[in-house]
């Protein structure tokens, strides 16, 4: 596959993770649109192209991780692993039904193709990092990505991941930051600013940084995970510059957090989501 043939796929599996994650939070009438949207883009190419995995054996060892840090983008994550083929899709049609097994948060014990269980922000990135630093004890070669928000970076827990990653020289461990601007309820600026900026933070605590100047565009985060992958010594931490809810009108113009709609609203989302990727088929 050459580069356009790439980025084509790339971005119809990326409005394909957007139409399944609206759907999916339809199912339930109300979720977390905003966080999940931005990082649709990063998801299409983890599980589009780069990650080392095999539906049909959801725990091989060798395989790639990606955990969801903010584990409330749960319903992004079940709409790439149905799409891959861990489960049939309509399973995540019950988003946090009583007994389902598709809470509105990640859980490995609940979901096929969930490495780690997470939502109380902060503990993710802790938890990715013990995987990596377990995956090199065990002499397994493979990575461990790791979603982490902008607002989950105010996270005192976050920081003593970083020196924790950095201290073990995890260059297996790559986190993806999705700064998008706002956390539940406002800008990161107004809540909790971060001051010298995310890239000289991560830089301080002695990564690799890379500033993914778009991070909606799925080429530009290709290439920086190319990157990253030659990190030696490093953990990386890939500062993507997301919109929340990136590719829903209403969602990118208001940043919602979450949503709550009624059945006709919900549809109009849903077919706004279905146009667009028909647009690019
Ligand atoms: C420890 C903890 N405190 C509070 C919450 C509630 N909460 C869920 S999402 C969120 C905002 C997170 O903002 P950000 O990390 O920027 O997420 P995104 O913008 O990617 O949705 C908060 C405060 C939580 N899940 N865990
Ligand atoms: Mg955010």
């Amino acid at each position: 596959m050459n580069r356009e043939e790439m980025n084509h796929s790339l971005k119809v599996f990326a409005a394909k993770i957007r139409l399944e994650t609206m759907k999916i939070i339809a199912s339930r009438g109300n979720g977390h649109v905003g966080g999940s949207l931005s990082i649709a883009d990063a998801l299409a190419v983890l599980y589009g192209e780069v990650m080392n995995i095999d539906p049909k054996n959801p725990r091989w060892e060798r395989r790639d991780w990606c955990v969801l840090s903010k584990g409330h983008a749960g319903p992004a994550m079940y709409a790439a692993l149905g799409l891959k083929g861990y489960f049939p899709m309509e399973d995540a049609y019950h988003l946090n039904e009583g007994g389902s097994n598709f809470p509105s948060h990640t859980d490995r014990n609940k979901t096929i193709g969930v490495d780690l269980t997470t939502g109380s922000l902060g503990q993710g990135i802790s938890q990715a990092a013990g995987a990596a630093l377990a995956n090199r004890m065990q002499g397994i070669d493979s990575h461990v990505f790791v979603f982490v928000g902008d607002g989950e970076a105010d996270e005192g827990q976050v920081w003593e991941a970083a020196q924790f990653a950095s201290h073990y020289k995890l260059d297996h461990l790559i986190a993806l930051i999705d700064s998008n601007g706002r956390q539940l309820d406002g800008t990161v600026d107004e809540v909790m600013s971060h001051g010298m900026g995310l890239v000289a933070k991560f830089e301080a605590f002695g990564w690799k940084v890379i500033d993914v100047k778009d991070g909606n565009d799925v080429m530009e985060i290709y290439d920086a995970i190319e990157d990253a992958y030659r990190s030696e010594g490093k953990p990386v931490a890939l500062i993507l510059n997301t919109i929340k809810g990136k590719g829903i009108d209403f969602v990118e113009k208001s940043g919602a957090h979450s949503s709550t709609l009624n059945k006709e609203q919900w549809d109009a989302v849903i077919k706004e989501a279905q146009d667009k990727l028909e647009a690019l088929l």
